[in-house]
């Protein structure tokens, strides 16, 4: 399996996330990319290769224009305010209050977030870039000679919405490589989200639509991140309805239970006969993930790739979260040589 993957990530490493009330060190960091593609040169994986540029005809198609101008002008803008911190979200247009961008960038901020852990830098746009531009590249790569790859995404992508950035992530790469293969000849794609939060962007972009089938499984928002999506009557709307599957989960899940909830995941899936299947993989659902609670051991990791290959659908793994930053090369790489070795 080949690894797409841009050194550009580093543009992006923010000094500060907001958490528990005090500015933390990133949970979303820059070793994070270096663990995985550790773990996998010594697995015999080969050496990662730079994307192509990223075509912005796929990615207009799942975000708004104001949204990708908005990332576009924003660090620009904060530093001519003369603002000396990172760029951070501090008003939002919440209930009865007017859902119409501001120009003053503490507005445009809000208007846009959906979340304000995240920092945005001077580097931000760019290596949100190079994150999709992997995503894309492999989607393209997906063919004959290729029935499966990795795009070792980073900044992750899937609680970017049409438009709205938060949860680290700014362009949502699962969904600009699902229309990718779209644009290039597919008719339908599922995209199974596995990371351990509910994939709220992705799910925002596909709501309406039935060529993308979007199936989660994810901690239940009641307890946890995102908390305002994610509940499993969220079903799709208008051609959309029927093709939004969610699988909330409690603190404490094991993989008894979260692997019958891929089972039933895996099954839905297979009876839509997608031309492809895109996995977006966070390994957050790790037994010691900081910020999660589910309880996946590195061996279920192995055991839920398996699980995947038997669908025998050409496979584009897409990587999202994972914050035990000493295991996610390992977990990572068990989910894939797991797929590889069925
Ligand atoms: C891509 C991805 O995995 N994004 C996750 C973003 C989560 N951000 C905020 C999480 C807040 C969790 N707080 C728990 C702190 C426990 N020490
Ligand atoms: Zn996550």
């Amino acid at each position: 399996m080949k690894t797409i993957a841009s050194a550009d990530h580093h543009l992006h490493f923010p000094k500060g996330e907001l958490s528990g009330g005090e500015f933390v060190r990133p949970f979303e960091c820059p070793e994070r990319w270096d663990y995985i593609t550790r773990a996998l040169a010594t697995s015999g994986f080969s050496t990662p290769t730079e994307p192509d540029a990223l075509s912005m005809d796929a990615v207009k198609k799942v975000h708004s224009m104001d949204y990708l101008q908005f990332l576009e002008s924003v660090w620009d803008q904060w530093e001519a305010e003369g603002f000396k911190g990172e760029a951070l979200p501090t008003v939002i247009p919440a209930r009865r209050m007017q859902q119409r961008e501001p120009t003053h960038v503490d507005g445009r901020l809000g208007y846009y977030a959906m979340a304000i852990e995240t920092a945005i830098t001077k580097g931000t746009y760019a290596a949100a870039k190079s994150s999709a531009a992997c995503a894309q590249t492999a989607a393209k790569l997906l063919g004959p000679a290729d029935s499966s790859a990795f795009a070792l995404c980073r900044p992750p992508g899937h609680h970017a919405g049409i438009d709205l950035y938060g949860g680290y992530c700014f362009l949502n790469n699962a969904a600009i490589a699902a229309q990718t293969l779209l644009d290039n000849g597919a008719s339908k794609v599922a995209i199974l989200d596995v990371d351990f939060h509910h994939g709220n962007g992705t799910q925002d972009i596909f709501y309406n639509r039935n060529d993308v089938l979007f199936v989660s499984l994810h901690g239940d928002p009641l307890h946890a991140f995102p908390h305002f999506l994610g509940y499993a009557d969220e079903t799709g709307i208008d051609e959309g309805e029927g093709y939004n599957i969610n699988y909330p989960m409690l603190p404490g899940t094991p993989y008894s239970i979260w692997g019958d909830a891929l089972a039933d995941a895996l099954d839905q899936i297979e009876r839509y006969l997608p031309d492809a299947l895109i996995i977006s993989l966070g390994v957050d659902t790790y037994e010691k993930d900081p910020i999660s609670f589910f309880k996946l051991t590195s061996d279920d990791f192995t055991r839920y790739g398996q699980a995947i290959s038997k669908l025998k659908l050409p496979t584009l793994f897409v990587m999202e979260g994972g914050y035990a930053v000493e295991e996610i090369g390992i977990n990572t790489r068990n989910v894939l040589t797991g797929f590889m070795n069925q």
